[in-house]
């Protein structure tokens, strides 16, 4: 059974406030990320804190440590309850970004291997197993990997056990189904399918119930 977080990458507050508030009662989460914050600034967590439940930012996070806890510091003083960061830029800046969110209460999940085709470049194989490995020596919460590839997200769930959990991109737009991975994860995260859906409420509701 995988939870069901909104990966909520509209532009603008009135849209974002619309969309969730329509979807009141479907969603375990709302991510929040560029698209988003950048359009409204950082005040929208404020603005979505009224459905009540957790809001992730996903900055997917890349910096040297001293500006990862810096980022970590405005993303939990905003009012979110966690963030998404790389590990590419070594077990350092992954470690100031695991300890700064757990010194605020937060948590922090970290991309390990991505849902796109691109990520076949760096972002997957033996790249994903190391940084799942460091994800867990860090005392991360949980990893980011791709329903787009259910095995692949299998092998990441061997590496880091049953203690941290898996949130899965990649279903409805990117092409994935909820049956592809919901008994390797934690949560599945959906945007387009849901945000642009004529009624999103009716598919967040589809998708929840599909990934229980
Ligand atoms: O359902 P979509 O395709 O409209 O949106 C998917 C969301 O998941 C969108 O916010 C992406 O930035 C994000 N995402 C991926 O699509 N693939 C990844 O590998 C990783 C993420 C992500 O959330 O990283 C934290």
């Amino acid at each position: 059974m995988a939870d069901l977080l909104l990966a909520l990458d509209v532009k603008g507050k009135a849209e974002a406030v619309r969309v969730a508030a329509a979807c009141a009662g479907e969603l375990d989460a709302i991510k929040i990320g560029y698209p988003l914050v950048l359009s409204t600034g950082l005040g929208i967590v404020k603005d979505l804190a009224k459905s009540e439940i957790p809001i992730i930012a996903d900055f997917k996070v890349a910096d040297i440590p001293n500006t990862n806890s810096l980022i970590c510091e405005e993303v939990f003083g905003a009012g979110c309850a966690g963030i998404i960061t790389h590990a590419f830029c070594g077990s350092d800046s992954l470690a100031a970004c695991v300890d700064a969110s757990h010194d605020h209460g937060g948590v922090c999940f970290v991309v390990c291997e991505m849902s796109h085709p691109g990520a076949l470049d760096f972002l997957s194989g033996e790249n994903a197993e190391r940084m799942a490995r460091m994800a867990k020596a860090a005392g991360a919460d949980g990893i980011i990997a791709p329903a787009t590839r259910p095995e692949r997200t299998a092998t990441l769930r061997g590496i880091i056990g049953s203690s941290m959990k898996i949130y899965s991109p990649g279903v409805g737009a990117q092409g994935a189904q909820p049956e592809d991975v919901k008994k390797y994860v934690d949560g599945i995260i959906v945007g387009r399918a849901i945000y642009e859906a004529a009624d999103p409420k009716a598919a967040a509701h589809e998708f929840r119930v599909r990934a229980r």
